[in-house]
């Protein structure tokens, strides 16, 4: 029998289980979905991790056994454990309050050049080192900080540890030396024991814990692999590119809008443009921006009640194009919220037309996430230099047609759509590399490009009209 792997993939919507058989082709079946909800308890927003991890244990049963096992999540994250390996409080969601403010009396401390020349992480409220700082009191009885995917490794394995792709994102690693800034630790006063050694996608971190083994059924002696551990990481392993000329957008909960390089840009540029610089497997990195993403729309949708996306998404697309458009990252945009009523609010105040229906108002949201894009890969491209020739749209946004259009028109470029999972595709890839099934990041792209199902939207459209939307939405 040919080797079957296990992929855990947790989004900010959605988390799911995805085995993949490599033989002749390369078989995907998803075991298990659940659904990812925060919860507000106290005035605290949390990710419900127990739920999640119940999730993951039942998702394993039913994927029987397998080769492997790799875990990846969402990003800056984290669960605090005591000297017994115990959870100190609930994880909380980066998009609580906690942070507000906080980033910017870190940066005013430590200076932004100097930030920036260690972890080259764009400024983002919510990155760890922010939330540590919000959270410094809580710190004291603390023995270890665990990215969420190394919890949930620690859970199944009771190995602890962490992963340089989900460790980059943190502000607090030094991203040319690929390893925890010692120095940043000190400035920042945080005890180093928090922090784990470091483990490489790919290396085998642990195998089940017994009682782990019994609740799942799984063999005991059953590997959990590090992956690129950072559910963006592992998407950008997976791109179907044929060449060196692509940029991506790893299109989800958010969109992160960039081009894979060598090695990390820290100067002034790149800082005042907000890249990021973020490890990628084999010594890569991704140089990108992030761009508010579909939790726009998601929140809207949650706002009206779950309409049917597909139905909504067509009638969107039957709306003029460009009417009204916000700046997706506008600082409003971030927490949750009553999404339709913020994007009336911004539309009001540029005295645009106030979106007058669902339809109008997703289409509004559309149109400015393709507005968004456009800036970030402009932006990267000038920043790094890199010849862009495609675009390669991947993640659940890539189902949405309509998007995909629109981002080719206002970027003038062609977009390549799909594939819908390929952070788990990524997960998988690394995997199965480590059990030496495939080769390096190209022989892993032409694998999936070789096997996928992709869709390919060829630019159209009046550059000077998305010109002129993008300073309308104060975008340029
Ligand atoms: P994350 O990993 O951040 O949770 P996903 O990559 O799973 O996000 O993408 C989720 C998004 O995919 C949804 O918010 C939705 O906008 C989009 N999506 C899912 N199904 C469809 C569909 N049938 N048509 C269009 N878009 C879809
Ligand atoms: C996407 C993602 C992104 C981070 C954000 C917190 O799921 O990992 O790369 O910036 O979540």
């Amino acid at each position: 029998m040919s080797p079957r792997f296990a992929a855990v993939d947790l989004g900010a919507s959605s988390g799911r289980v995805i085995t993949a058989r490599f033989g002749d082709g390369l078989d995907l079946t998803e075991v298990r979905r659940f659904p990812n909800r925060p919860v507000r308890a106290g005035g605290t927003l949390y990710w419900d991790v127990l739920g999640l991890y119940g999730n993951v244990l039942d998702g394993l049963r039913d994927a029987g056994p397998v080769t492997s096992v790799g875990i990846d999540s969402w990003a800056v994250d984290y669960g605090l454990l005591d000297a017994d390996g115990a959870l100190l409080g609930n994880p909380v969601h980066y998009r609580d309050a906690r942070t507000d403010g906080v980033m910017e009396r870190v940066r005013a401390d430590l200076g932004d050049a100097y930030l920036y020349g260690i972890g080259g992480l764009q400024f983002l409220p919510f990155n760890t080192v922010y939330q540590l700082a919000a959270a410094r009191a809580g710190l004291a009885r603390a023995e270890r900080l665990l990215m969420i995917p190394d919890l949930l490794a620690y859970w199944l394995t009771g190995v602890q540890g962490a992963e340089p792709t989900n460790a980059s994102t943190t502000g607090l690693f030094d991203v040319r030396r690929r390893d925890w800034s010692t120095e940043l630790l000190g400035r920042l006063d945080l005890p180093a024991r928090l922090f784990p050694p470091l483990r490489e996608p790919g290396t085998t971190l642990g195998t089940l814990r017994p009682d782990v083994a019994a609740e799942t059924g799984l063999p005991a002696a059953t590997p959990v692999v590090a992956v690129a551990s950072h559910d963006t990481a592992s998407a950008v392993v997976a791109v179907p590119a044929t060449g060196d000329d692509f940029a991506y957008i790893s299109c989800g909960t958010w969109s992160l809008v960039g081009v894979e390089l060598p090695g990390p840009i820290l100067g002034d540029a790149g800082r005042a443009a907000n890249f990021t610089n973020e490890a990628g497997v084999d010594g890569t990195i991704r140089y990108l921006r992030n761009v508010m993403g579909l939790w726009l729309l998601q929140e809207c949708l949650r706002v009206w009640g779950s309409p049917d996306l597909p139905a909504l998404l067509a009638a969107a697309a039957d709306v003029p194009g460009l009417r009204s458009v916000v700046n997706p990252d506008a600082p409003e945009f971030l927490p949750p919220g009553d999404m339709p009523a913020r994007v009336a609010a911004f539309c009001h105040r540029t005295g645009q037309p106030v979106p007058d229906s669902p339809a109008a108002v997703v289409r509004c949201v559309l149109d400015s996430l393709a507005l968004g894009h456009r800036a970030a890969l402009r932006a990267a491209v000038e920043l790094s230099g890199k010849d862009v020739a495609v675009i390669h749209l991947v993640g659940g946004g890539s189902r949405n047609d309509l998007l995909c259009r629109l981002t080719a028109d206002a970027c003038g470029l062609p977009v390549v759509a799909g594939p819908v999972e390929a952070t788990a595709l990524g997960n998988l890839l690394v995997q199965a590399r480590a059990h030496g099934l495939v080769g390096d990041l190209p022989a892993m792209r032409a694998l999936v490009a070789a096997t996928q199902p992709l869709r390919r939207h060829e630019p159209g459209g009046d550059d000077a009209a998305w010109a002129e939307a993008a300073a309308r939405a104060g975008l340029e």
